[in-house]
């Protein structure tokens, strides 16, 4: 296992016991979740090969409540818990400066409440409203009371990151935040922004609307909101793995990072460009103008620029440790990355996802050929190979260090490890290939296809191929499920301890020079978040102004 720089004695590996606790309670939590819904996941598949498990199951009435709970629990509640956990966790100890563990717990536990509230209104079907909850669909307040819950604290933590940053800063006047900091910050910072679309959405329209106090609500307003979070969202899914990527990958493969500049520049980037991008989740929407839709394709080529230059700095940085280990030729080196160890490989091969991934949103941002595919299978077969892959493996490899790391128990089954990072990357894979295809040939998103009414059996014959493959996908993912959390439990109650902190925070060795103009202008994230709030408030508030003088409330559906 990497080793990291940080002068770590027994007695700060004990000192720092009470935020290793709240950490590991925030990322237990999220991959609690993930594994409650990645276990409906192989039914939603078998839904897509036309097997349907769903009429059978005795505690879900449909298809539908279980892609809630599914899309619910993975991709906001997995992601959140798990993200509040590493970006105040991993600053914290880069800094060497403590938190407010109460702050935290406070934080924690109002997620945490969120989470059983909105957990109980889509388990007792009364809010089968799927992860986008679009309106006139109407789940109960409960679901939305608890959303909101779990977005209040994750807010909270983004507010004791950028404190915890504010108070280095204080103490050490004119240096740049060291990089795991900086990045942290940027993302809580653009999450912050971010979420003013969906806190407006919740708050001002759904809960009131929900609780009878409001009659009815504009689902185009509404939806604009969402997808005014829904878009950045996403970055605040991936960015927590790249900075796994920058900052930990290279030290773990035996190189540096390359470009400690570039990997700043992407991260502002990512703050200033990942919000003004929402409408191209709503090309097909009516009420939105064309010359709109176009600005935010145009800002979506923007927000694709960090991802390219992530994927050359990576890969540099990468191929810089293998050629120290001895790798050779123009692609032989990466034979000498370190691939027996589930830590790294999990990494490397939620990277090569992100290859087809980000190909696929290109695809999708430009309008043409979105037109082609949207709400079609094609969507889930792009966001498995995104957040399902190139973060959740991520996140998977980096639990094979951290939870050690935290809890002082040694890594379970490390094969076992390792074999899970493949069978995940396979069965995602595998799906990514059958719902693409599926979408190319027009079978829709978000059907229960595997009980269509008798007379429309077989609409979809000609997609019998990609449909079988979606199904075999499942499989090989249910299985993956098992053996990565095997390794994670098996750990979690091993009995074998080890010295805590023995296996360190593989940090960078390199620290920007002080003096360098660049990295000082970049450092000025203040600055940098005024410049997002302008192009943000340019690409929404036109929009967003017509839309709320023209607003059409309808009463809410219940169509399940
Ligand atoms: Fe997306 C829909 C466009 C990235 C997630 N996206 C979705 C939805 C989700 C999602 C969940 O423009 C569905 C929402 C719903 O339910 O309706 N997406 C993009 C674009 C990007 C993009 C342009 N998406 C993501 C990421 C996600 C994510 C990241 C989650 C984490 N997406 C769209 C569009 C739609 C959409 C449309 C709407 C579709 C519709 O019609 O509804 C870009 O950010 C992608 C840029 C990425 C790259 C790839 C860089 C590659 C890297 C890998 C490096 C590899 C290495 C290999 C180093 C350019 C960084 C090393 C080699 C070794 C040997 C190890
Ligand atoms: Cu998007």
């Amino acid at each position: 296992m990497a080793v990291g720089t940080v002068t770590t004695t027994r007695q700060a590996a004990v000192a720092w016991r009470p935020e290793k606790r709240v950490t590991a309670a925030f990322l237990i939590t999220g991959l609690v979740a993930l594994l409650v819904g990645a276990l409906l996941g192989p039914l939603q598949a078998l839904n897509y090969g036309d097997i349907d498990l769903y009429s059978r199951l005795p505690f879900l009435k449909s298809y539908y409540q279980g892609l809630t709970l599914h899309g619910v629990l993975n991709a906001l509640v997995f992601t959140t818990f798990f993200n509040c956990g590493v970006l105040i966790y991993l600053p914290a100890r880069e800094l060497g400066l403590r938190p407010s563990v109460g702050w935290l717990w406070a934080s924690y536990l109002i997620m945490v409440g969120g989470l059983a509230i909105a957990g109980i209104a889509i388990l007792d079907n009364s809010s089968t409203v799927l992860y986008t909850f679009y309106p006139p669909l109407q789940g109960t307040l409960g679901f939305y009371l608890g959303l909101a819950l779990v977005v209040v604290g994750s807010l909270m933590v983004a507010a004791e990151v950028v404190r915890l940053r504010a108070r280095w800063r204080r103490a050490n006047p004119g240096k740049a935040t060291p990089i795991v900091t900086f990045m942290s910050t940027a993302t809580m910072l653009m999450w912050a922004l971010a979420s003013l679309g969906i806190v407006t959405e919740v708050v001002v329209f759904l809960i009131p609307w929900s609780a009878g106090w409001i009659g009815g609500v504009d689902p185009q307003l509404a939806r604009t909101l969402f997808w005014f979070t829904g878009h950045p969202i996403v970055y605040f899914w991936l960015l927590p793995a790249y900075i796994s990527w920058y900052a930990f990958i290279p030290r773990q493969v035996g190189g540096e990072l390359v470009s400690d500049t570039l990997a700043r520049l992407a991260f502002l980037m990512f703050m200033v460009f990942s919000t003004p991008v929402g409408f191209h989740h709503q090309f097909t929407d009516p009420g939105i103008p064309g010359g709109w839709k176009l600005v935010h394709t145009v800002l979506t080529m923007f927000v694709a620029i960090p991802s390219l230059i992530t994927a050359f700095t990576v890969t540099a940085s990468m191929e810089l440790g293998a050629r120290r280990r001895g790798g050779r030729g123009v692609l032989g080196w990466i034979r000498k990355l370190p691939w027996g160890d589930g830590g790294f490989t999990a990494q490397a091969l939620a990277m090569i996802s992100f290859i087809f991934g980000g190909a696929g949103g290109i695809v999708l941002a430009s309008f043409n050929l979105n037109v082609l595919v949207h709400n079609t299978a094609f969507i889930p077969g792009h966001f498995h190979i995104t957040v399902g892959t190139a973060t959740t493996l991520t996140f998977f490899g980096m639990t094979f260090w951290l939870i050690p790391h935290l809890t002082g128990r040694k890594l379970f089954a490390p094969r076992l490890a390792l074999a899970s990072a493949w069978t995940w990357f396979v069965g995602m894979m595998v799906f990514a290939v059958g719902m693409h295809w599926e979408g190319l040939l027009g079978v829709p998103r978000r059907a229960w296809i595997s009980n269509m009414l008798p007379s429309l059996q077989g609409t979809y014959a000609d997609a019998a191929v990609p449909m079988a493959i979606t199904a075999v996908s499942g499989m090989i993912l249910f299985v993956a499920v098992i053996f990565y959390f095997t390794v994670l439990f098996g750990t979690l109650f091993s009995p074998v301890r080890i010295e805590e902190d023995s296996v360190e925070i593989p940090f960078p060795q390199t620290v920007p020079a002080h003096a360098d103009p660049y990295v000082r202008a970049l450092d000025r994230l203040g600055l940098w978040f005024g410049l997002a709030l302008v192009v943000v408030a340019v690409a929404y508030l036109p929009t967003l102004v017509h839309m709320i003088s023209t607003m059409v409330p309808v009463p809410g559906l219940r169509l399940w």
